[in-house]
């Protein structure tokens, strides 16, 4: 991120190690657990411990922990990916006996540094599934949440139904005591816990997918009922999967960014983490084992979370999409840079208020224009530099969630397709990997295979349509859609991105 921001300047003395031991002594401008961390016991286990968990969940849980009587929700994190890097990520959070800072920036250019405690363990998986397996049937442990992207709760597009060709799926259906994916982890240990007689826990998902909770359910009891089929009816029966809305950007920390964040704060934190002043949790009430005071630490309770989650995904995350991926084309790095350019700005406006909020069921509560205002104010933000390029990753299982509802309804309705067509074409562009500048470039697809991937490089500018990323609304894709993104395709290659954004 930028230099001048508040958080670059250098901070006197030298830099402290971050763990149990040297708490205490962390300068003061520095905000620490209110809280003995000794006293935290494990209530919740964290499937993903990506920045956004560390930002969101686990924030909101070092808030409660603040509270004597909450002091039974600490959270141990579980990391599942098997590399090198996770193992090294899962030795720095034991030697920081799992602490970080979190830096938080407001567009008014404020920040201020806090110091997580919430997370009292950390377990590598794949080093030892019968420890996590354990720790999950244990009575103390009353919720599972998780953060494993939209593409990870394995649902088949076409089918609707979970994956049971996947080959980590069929590891575990083969293998139950050496699980590798979060379902079989999760469905031996409901196993254990109903043998046992221990009750069930609830199951929460924190991923950007309408209704979350729902495709949580599908998901685990796919699963089980693969599995087990009287275990599968228990768990319908009793395991709650709460639908809830999450909210906080929050960007990739690079080595460039963890420089920064530490030149700030003045700390040597191994696992620094930057996000935005704004949060927000708004979830259904449904938890079988209990839950902490969430409500009492800013989340929001209620019993249907669908207006909140529609209004969220489709204007924020559907938003980030549409910009990102002719931003990425154009070159540029951060999101608040391709706010700055005014074609790309109007391009959301124009997206928001033709396309979006005509065709939104947003709660009545809600102002949707001052939503999109804080929408694109927090977008605009230059202290928070988030990186195009995670943005514009995933965007085959991305689309699926964040543009349907919109594509759809349009389509359906025969309303004006530019931006829409527009929004498929830069995608598919993308995929090419090769901005304006001349430099080559990669998304992350973890959805798409090599020959998938393909598709989009083809001379036949509509194959790209054939991915996954549209089957959701595959129903209403027409020829004039077809020829619509074949066209935007063209004009990107012939006149680039400015020459092919649509007029209005
Ligand atoms: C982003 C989200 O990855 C994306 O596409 O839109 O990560 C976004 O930053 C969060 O959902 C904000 O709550």
């Amino acid at each position: 991120f930028i230099d001048h921001s508040p958080m670059a300047t250098l901070t006197q003395g030298a830099p402290q190690m971050l763990n149990n031991e040297t708490l205490s002594t962390l300068p003061s401008s520095i905000a620490t657990p209110d809280y003995d961390r000794s006293t935290v016991t494990p209530g919740i286990v964290h499937f993903g411990m990506g920045n956004f968990f560390r930002a969101h969940e686990a924030f909101y849980i070092d808030r409660c922990l603040a509270r004597e009587d909450q002091r039974d929700w600490g959270i141990v994190g579980v990391e599942l990916i098997d590399n090198d890097a996770m193992r090294e990520k899962a030795a720095a959070y034991k030697r920081q006996n799992g602490l970080y800072s979190l830096t938080e920036v407001d567009s008014d250019g404020s920040s201020s540094v806090r110091v997580i405690g919430s997370v009292i363990d950390y377990m590598h998986a794949p080093e030892n599934p019968e420890a996590v397996i354990k720790l999950l049937a244990d009575p103390a442990i009353r919720i599972i949440s998780m953060t494993i992207t939209e593409g990870g709760y394995n649902i088949d597009e076409n089918t609707g139904e979970f994956n049971l060709e996947h080959a980590g799926v069929k590891h575990d259906l083969a293998n139950p005591q050496k699980p590798q994916t979060v379902f079989g982890l999760v469905i031996e240990a409901l196993r254990r816990r109903r043998d046992a007689g221990v009750g069930p826990f609830t199951i929460l998902s924190c991923d950007n997918l309408r209704h979350n909770g729902t495709v949580a359910k599908k998901a685990f009891t796919g699963f089980a009922r693969a599995a087990d089929a009287e275990l599968a009816q228990w768990i319908e029966a009793n395991v709650t999967f709460p639908n809830a809305m999450v909210d906080r950007i929050t960007p990739a920390v690079t080595a460039d960014a963890i420089k920064k964040l530490n030149a700030g704060s003045g700390l040597q934190d191994e696992l620094p983490l930057l996000t935005e002043t704004f949060i927000d949790w708004v979830l259904e009430d449904k938890f079988c084992a209990g839950r902490p005071d969430l409500a009492a630490v800013g989340a929001r309770m209620t019993d249907d979370v669908t207006g909140y989650e529609q209004v969220k995904v489709r204007m924020l995350n559907a938003s980030h999409t549409m910009l990102a991926c002719p931003a990425v084309l154009l070159g540029y790095e951060f999101v608040h840079e391709a706010m700055q350019d005014r074609d790309l700005a109007a391009l959301l406006e124009n997206f928001l208020n033709l396309d979006v909020i005509p065709t939104l069921d947003a709660p009545a509560d809600l102002d949707v224009q001052e939503y999109k205002r804080s929408v694109l104010n927090r977008f605009a933000n230059p202290a928070m530099a988030d990186q195009l390029l995670r943005i514009a990753g995933d965007t085959n299982s991305k689309i699926q969630v964040f543009w349907t509802d919109t594509f759809e309804r349009n389509l359906k309705a025969g309303n004006d397709i530019s931006r829409l067509a527009f929004g498929a074409a830069a995608w598919l562009e993308v995929l090419c990997g090769k901005n304006e500048k001349g430099e080559s470039f990669e998304t992350f697809e973890p959805t798409l295979t090599a020959e998938q991937r393909a598709l989009a490089k083809s001379d036949d500018l509509a194959k790209g349509l054939e991915l996954s990323a549209f089957d959701p609304f595959r129903a209403q894709i027409n020829d004039a859609f077809r020829a619509a993104v074949v066209e935007a395709r063209q004009a990107i290659r012939a006149n680039g991105v400015k020459g092919a954004l649509p007029k209005a």
